[in-house]
């Protein structure tokens, strides 16, 4: 008994043309395929191109994939230019933005999560970070919890320095100093202040400067930079903070820090005192009726 013929192939009464056609398509079904399907992969896992606003009651956060938070926003007003991190692994070179990893999964889970999963897998170096935007209905207060995690994905320690970078402007001067060495305050004449709360662990370098100085070491000055730790300026100001650590082989380092906006406490007590004195004005025009 004859075999059947190949149910897909051409029949050898077809032309040559058929037949190229054929081979043509077999050729491409199997690793062509699994390449279209790596390449796919590839390029969602890519950099992460668009914007994300968070939301919680009368906040609002905006976040850039190249340049980090770009807004911090309650009841429509904004407090907010960057914050954002950079890092240098060992003590030579310039330092990076976290934004030039080239692996980038950007997602928001619910209206005021964000979370970051930043890679690259040539450096042992990937990073996660969850950001978690918490508001309030009325007044001037919110909050930002931040957990960065910090993975070394390599076959050696990494020698890692880890700098975050922070602009807020709460007015038109602002006075940022470091209570101790866990925190930052920034405050204005506008009885606006924002604390930013280390929990764990405190950077072991920081510094306070107009807003184009520490930038520039981090973005632009091709040496590797410590912070200074300059503890106190007032004017169009930015705030830095600096860890350095060495992450073994498959091991990671975590930073915990929860950031505030609130009115000052002398402008929260003149807030109450000034409720409490409308409220006895009512009640003494009511009875006085
Ligand atoms: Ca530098």
């Amino acid at each position: 008994m004859l075999p059947s013929p190949h149910p897909l192939r051409p029949s050898t009464r077809r032309t040559s043309t058929a037949w190229r056609a054929w081979r043509f398509r077999v050729t491409l079904s199997a690793p062509t395929f699994i390449c279209l399907l790596t390449t796919l992969a590839i390029a969602s896992a890519a950099h992460a191109s668009s914007q994300v606003t968070l939301s919680d009651l009368k906040s609002s956060a905006k976040f850039d994939p190249d340049n980090g938070l770009v807004e911090w926003k309650i009841n429509g007003k904004n407090y907010l230019k960057q914050q954002w991190f950079w890092y240098r692994i060992g003590p030579t070179g310039p330092e990076y933005s976290l934004s030039t990893l080239p692996d980038q999964v950007v997602t928001q889970p619910a209206d005021n999560i964000l979370t970051l999963k930043y890679a690259d897998p040539s450096k042992g170096l990937k990073v996660s970070a969850v950001f978690v935007l918490s508001g309030v209905d009325s007044g001037i207060q919110s909050d930002i919890s931040e957990t960065i995690t910090i993975k070394n994905t390599g076959t050696g320690s990494m020698s890692l320095h880890f700098f975050q970078y922070a602009d807020l402007d709460l007015g038109e001067s602002d006075k940022i100093t470091f209570p101790d060495g866990h925190s930052v305050r920034q405050e204005a004449s506008t009885g606006v202040v924002a604390c930013e709360t280390v929990i764990t662990p405190p950077p072991r370098y920081r510094e306070v400067h107009e807003v184009s100085t520490t930038l520039y070491k981090l973005n632009a000055d091709g040496v590797p930079t410590t912070l200074d730790n300059t503890l106190t300026a007032s004017g169009d100001v930015s705030w830095a903070f600096q860890w350095d650590v060495t992450i073994p082989a498959g091991g990671s380092f975590q930073i915990s820090k929860d950031k505030q906006i609130t009115p000052e406490p002398g402008a929260l007590t003149f807030l109450v005192l000034g409720g409490l004195l409308t409220a006895m004005r009512r009640k003494s025009s009511v009875r006085s009726v």
